[in-house]
């Protein structure tokens, strides 16, 4: 695996989890839309600009809850008020961004956090779209320290961008005090964190006196419950800042020394960062296949819609199919209109029983009846009634159908007129059925152009041959009762035995199969025309119907890459190193100098041989390796000696380290 290729993997994964779509109002629906928001911020603001570019500072991002000491620590650890703390709760409304100067390239433009507009100088607007950099040379290059807004105060923005700027961190300095330390809000970001296995070190703020055998130990033990066994804990007594709102030296010294320890080894900084980076992405691999199933369950209800409506509109094809020639219309007007025209029902009697002697009789009742338009418009208008009643009644299944599913409800929502048939259907479907009767009077007439019909049917004419063989399709005694059936069987035969007579018992079959194949196909066409308006309503979401394949490829791709390890670039050259500056002693308060001589001098030679050991520039270094060295070298005792392991209360035992000089006495 390269760099390259994991790179390529993510921004894969980023492009599938924006593609996906999450139209339909399902349960996996929301919180997936939110998974593939936070998603692809943490994409953009972290993972993939820090992947690039592993070499760039370590942001530590200073979180907590409001008023619990953020921002008075921040200031205390670069020893001037670089971001204004407060008594109003939340105090911190945009975040600030404190690094050396050297640094400022790695954060002045839109690598991280590219949503943020950088300000500079001390004024802030307090506007939660900012990102204001304060560059302060006594801070060590390598390390930048984010001063960021509450995760708990009522106000929102406040809260989610302090979200945002945890998942853009390397390392999270969590800030909780002696009294709030129990908290629901905080204890669900630190699971979080843990759950992704982000490098995390908390500060115990001000911690009472009485309180410091008791509190340190019992925040140990919910850390060590939360998975945050490995975690630092500084302990900071409870001391009231100085007149320059400054904590005293000797509180916050133990946190100075951690930091700026893993600032001045590159390899230590480059293994905070892989832990939090790898445990980002398997944490996010895992959320994108939760948007991968909510995708999932997109096309599958989508399908539930769709045969819905298509059993709904089958129902109906059935249905009309079925009385278009059960008989059902030879009652009525259709059944009347036929007796109007070929005689009374005294002739039906004579006609059954003596079938085969009445044909030339018959014949010669049609030509004395040359109208048939009466039994054409009953027919048409009964056809029509049957195919509007169905087509109203398969809109009101595909209703019911839908108004069942919280989607199927929303979607109705919008189109309120499907649960009825077209309010132009009933036009369309007379149209349609007067093309067909002039379909069949074609087929008649065509089918009487040979000699030898052509003078029968002459004799019966078109009309009348033409509607006989429309009684035909439509007869049958199913659907019929009583009295109708012998009417209707009756009427039968005179018609089967007209048509039979102008064109023979074989071409009466075919004909009658053609018309009423025409028939059911027109039927089919006009029911296809309103069951297409269920369609265009689920076409119009969208859907892809891959479902969740592309993130689940996406998945595979960013696993697959992740399987060899990190393949770490060859090391970068420390950043420049900035002039050693003159200690000021300003009366009183705080100003240190650097003089970074780590190259030659590493702070922990035995953290600085165990990682330059695993690090070689083109070693592919494997994941579980990578984590285990990054938890040797994130115990405290690994990477700072002066810090106990255990809760570190006062002031450290043991002074900084001589190339972290400071000025001033060590306290106030
Ligand atoms: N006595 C005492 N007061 C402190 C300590 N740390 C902070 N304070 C005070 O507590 C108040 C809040 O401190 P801030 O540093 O603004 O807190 P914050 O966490 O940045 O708060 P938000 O910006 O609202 O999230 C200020 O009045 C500080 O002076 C401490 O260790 N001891
Ligand atoms: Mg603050």
């Amino acid at each position: 695996m390269t760099m390259v290729g994991l790179v390529g993997a993510l921004t894969g994964l980023r492009n599938a989890l924006r593609g996906t779509q999450l139209p339909l109002d399902l349960p996996l629906a929301k919180p997936a839309t939110d998974t593939v928001h936070q998603l692809t911020k943490q994409l953009d603001d972290y993972v993939l600009p820090r992947l690039q570019a592993i070499e760039a500072p370590l942001l530590v991002v200073v979180g907590g809850s409001t008023g619990a000491g953020k921002s008075t620590l921040v200031n205390s650890l670069v020893s001037r008020e670089v971001s204004a703390p407060g008594v109003i709760r939340p105090t911190t409304r945009s975040p600030v961004l404190v690094l050396n100067p050297a640094d400022e390239p790695w954060f002045s433009s839109a690598r991280v956090l590219p949503g943020l507009t950088r300000t500079f100088g001390p004024t802030a607007t307090g506007s939660p779209n900012q990102l204001r950099l304060v560059t302060d040379p006594s801070l060590p290059p390598g390390l930048a320290i984010l001063d960021a807004p509450d995760i708990d105060s009522i106000v929102e923005p406040n809260r989610v961008l302090a979200s945002q700027l945890m998942d853009a961190g390397d390392l999270w300095l969590f800030v909780t005090s002696a009294a709030r330390y129990g908290d629901a809000v905080p204890w669900r970001f630190l699971a979080d964190a843990a759950a992704r296995s982000a490098a995390v070190a908390i500060v115990l703020d001000r911690v009472p006196e009485a309180a410091q055998s008791v509190v340190p130990d019992d925040l140990r033990r919910l850390m060590t419950e939360g998975g945050l066994k490995e975690s630092p804990l500084f302990v900071v007594p409870e001391t009231k800042p100085g007149k320059d709102g400054l904590l005293p030296e000797a509180g916050i010294a133990p946190i100075r020394t951690w930091l700026g320890t893993l600032a001045a080894s590159s390899a230590s900084r480059r293994q905070v960062v892989l832990q939090t980076l790898d445990g980002a992405i398997t944490a996010l691999v895992g959320k994108a296949s939760q948007v991968a199933d909510a995708a999932d369950e997109q096309v599958a209800a989508y399908h539930r819609l769709e045969a819905d409506v298509i059993a709904a509109y089958r129902e109906a094809e059935r249905q009309v199919g079925a009385q278009a020639s059960d008989g059902s219309l030879l009652r009525g007007e259709v059944l009347a209109r036929w007796h109007e025209y070929v005689g009374t029902t005294a002739f039906f009697r004579v006609i059954d029983e003596k079938v085969s002697w009445l044909r030339d009789k018959i014949t010669a009742v049609f030509r004395q009846h040359p109208d048939a338009s009466g039994v054409k418009v009953a027919a048409e208008i009964g056809l029509q009634a049957l195919i509007v009643e169905a087509a109203e009644r398969a809109a009101e299944r595909a209703e019911a159908a839908w108004q069942a599913t919280a989607p199927g409800r929303a979607l109705l929502a919008t189109r309120p007129d499907l649960g009825r048939a077209s309010t132009t259907f009933a036009g369309v479907a007379d149209q349609s059925v007067a093309a067909w009767q002039a379909d069949v009077f074609g087929l008649v007439s065509q089918e009487g152009a040979g000699r030898r019909q052509k003078a029968r049917l002459a004799a019966a004419g078109v009309n009348g041959v033409g509607a006989c063989l429309m009684l035909v399709i439509f007869a049958s005694t199913g659907g019929l009762t009583g009295a109708e059936i012998g009417i209707a069987g009756g009427t039968t035969v005179v018609a089967q035995k007209l048509l039979e007579s102008v064109f023979g018992d074989e071409a009466v079959r075919r004909l009658a199969a053609t018309a009423k194949a025409n028939l059911i196909a027109r039927i089919d066409s006009l029911l296809a025309g309103e069951r297409a308006r269920y369609m265009v309503v689920l076409d119009g979401l969208g859907l892809a119907q891959e479902g969740g394949r592309p993130v689940d490829q996406a998945i595979d791709e960013v696993t697959t890459q992740r399987a060899g390890g990190y393949d770490i670039p060859p090391q970068e050259p420390e950043p420049p190193t900035p002039p050693v500056e003159k200690q000021v002693d300003d009366g009183g308060s705080m100003i240190y100098t650097h003089d970074y001589e780590i190259a030659g001098d590493p702070p922990m030679e035995e953290t600085t041989d165990l990682m330059e050991e695993a690090l070689q520039p083109t070693t592919a270094l494997p994941i579980s390796e990578a984590a285990a060295l990054a938890a040797t070298m994130f115990s405290a005792s690994a990477v700072a000696p002066s810090l106990p392991l255990t809760p570190n209360i006062g002031a450290p035992t043991e002074p900084p380290p001589a190339w972290l000089p400071r000025s001033g006495d060590g306290g106030q």
